[in-house]
């Protein structure tokens, strides 16, 4: 089966990469989107999503043609559905996203089609949600068109370079339908290509995000014991890690972004009795902007009236994401404590918190500041020069939860500045 025609349905941080990474090796591809913003915006050249080298790329594919964007699917010889699956307020996983958009595919299917589901979602859901749908044409899946789950499994900030690069597994219904998808995906993939059956292949990228989530929540509970017997978290990982199987990740302020913040829940959605240590990994990886919190009440108990400035909101460094950001969760704690936050996110200055006042410059952010907490590692935060920072605020407190700064040099300039998870008093 000759592929010249895509359509990637849904537009978001992995369809529009993965449709541009196609046109821009020569496939024409038709980009879905159910939001008439994303499908205007795309339209007059605008891209809506951050990521590095995307507006590029998008724009120069929109331009020659080989990227069209429309509302609806239309025929096409392969369909990526590439949508968002969140969870509901329980936990569980919300298909309704994934199920419409093989509904959508329904009138356009045609014999001979290969279909592909990249949405992270719960084991068996290829089988068990998307190929009812699709059969409601009246065409066998395997026999009539062909149907394979291939998770993405690139890193937000890096996804240009690892769509390419990483090894993609690519899960068939059958051994032809995952034979279609190699041939698909080599258009532009140069990393390992690995063929697995469909459920296989949706519980290789759960238990990926959940290996993260529990390393995670191992190192964010390791904070928490060395505050607690005056230990300093970040030299103590530092020794540990010189062990030659030993990598202990970073503590921080949580767990956030919408994937490894979300997967864990899927494998335990579907076997609850049996997933006790994913589970509980989550519940570590959720409640640590409460550790946080109460770390910054040991430095100023009574917050009522104190004046926060809360430095970074987005989920991780260097990404303008601040889905199921932990330093939201930690601001809105502060604000139900009677703090006066002020918040600088520099990837999303204009966004709206109740209660907070977000700052446009990071100068509005500390001017009238009693302490500074530092909840992300962008690389324009880690910069900061201490000495410059102390003639622009009066705060002379600073919480670090994410191990940017230097402290000595921070204490130098005439900051007492605290590290989550360093239980001694010194300054490191
Ligand atoms: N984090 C820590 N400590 C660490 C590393 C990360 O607290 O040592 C936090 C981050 O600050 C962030 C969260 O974890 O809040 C997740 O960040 P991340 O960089 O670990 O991962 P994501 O969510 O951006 O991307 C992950 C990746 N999965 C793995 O590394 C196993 C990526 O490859 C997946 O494609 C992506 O999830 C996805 O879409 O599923």
């Amino acid at each position: 089966m000759e592929i010249n025609h895509i359509c990637v349905i849904g537009l978001g941080y992995i369809g529009l990469p993965t449709a541009s990474m196609f046109a821009k090796n020569g496939v024409r591809v038709t980009g879905v989107d159910s939001n008439p913003r994303v499908v205007e915006s795309l339209r007059q050249g605008r891209v809506h999503i951050h990521e590095p080298g995307l507006t590029d790329v998008v724009t120069s594919v929109l331009r020659d043609g080989t990227l069209t964007v429309a509302s609806a699917p239309v025929e096409a010889d392969a369909f990526i559905i590439a949508v968002p699956t969140p969870f509901h307020e329980d936990k569980t996983a919300d298909l309704s996203h994934v199920r419409s958009a093989a509904a959508s595919i329904v009138p356009v299917l045609r014999r001979g089609n290969l279909v592909v589901l990249e949405s992270t979602s719960p084991p068996l859901t290829t089988q068990s949600v998307v190929k009812p749908i699709l059969e409601r044409t009246g065409f066998k899946a395997g026999e009539d068109f062909l149907l394979a789950y291939s998770p993405e499994r690139v890193l937000p900030g890096q996804i240009l370079k690892e769509l390419v690069e990483n090894a993609r597994v690519i899960g068939g219904i059958n051994a032809a339908s995952a034979q279609a998808g190699k041939a698909m995906y080599l258009k532009f993939v140069r990393g390992e290509v690995v063929l697995t059956d469909a459920a296989t292949s949706e519980m290789v990228k759960l238990m990926e995000n959940t290996y993260r989530d529990v390393n995670i929540a191992i190192a964010n509970e390791f904070s928490r014991l060395a505050e607690r017997l005056g230990v300093d978290i970040w030299e103590a990982i530092s020794i540990a890690n010189r062990h030659p199987r030993v990598r202990i990740l970073n503590p921080g302020p949580g767990v956030g972004g919408h994937c490894i913040s979300v997967d864990p829940w899927f494998l335990v959605e579907s076997a609850p009795d049996i997933t006790h240590l994913i589970r509980t990994a989550r519940e570590v990886n959720d409640s640590q902007p409460g550790f946080v919190f109460a770390s910054l009440k040991k430095l100023l108990p009574n917050l009522q009236g104190r004046r926060v400035a809360a430095l970074g909101l987005a989920y991780k460094p260097d990404v303008d994401d601040l889905r199921e950001s932990p330093s939201l969760e930690v601001v809105r704690q502060l604000v139900s404590s009677g703090a006066v936050v002020s918040a600088w996110e520099p990837f999303k200055p204009d966004f709206v918190i109740p209660g907070v006042k977000m700052a446009g410059s990071l100068e509005e952010c500390i001017q009238d500041a009693e302490v500074l907490l530092l909840l992300v590692n962008h690389s324009q935060l880690k910069a900061l020069d201490p000495a410059a920072l102390a003639a622009l605020t009066p705060a002379r407190l600073v919480l670090d939860t994410v191990n940017a700064w230097p402290a000595q040099v921070w204490w130098d300039a005439g900051f007492t500045l605290k590290k989550l998870g360093n239980g001694k008093n010194s300054p490191r």
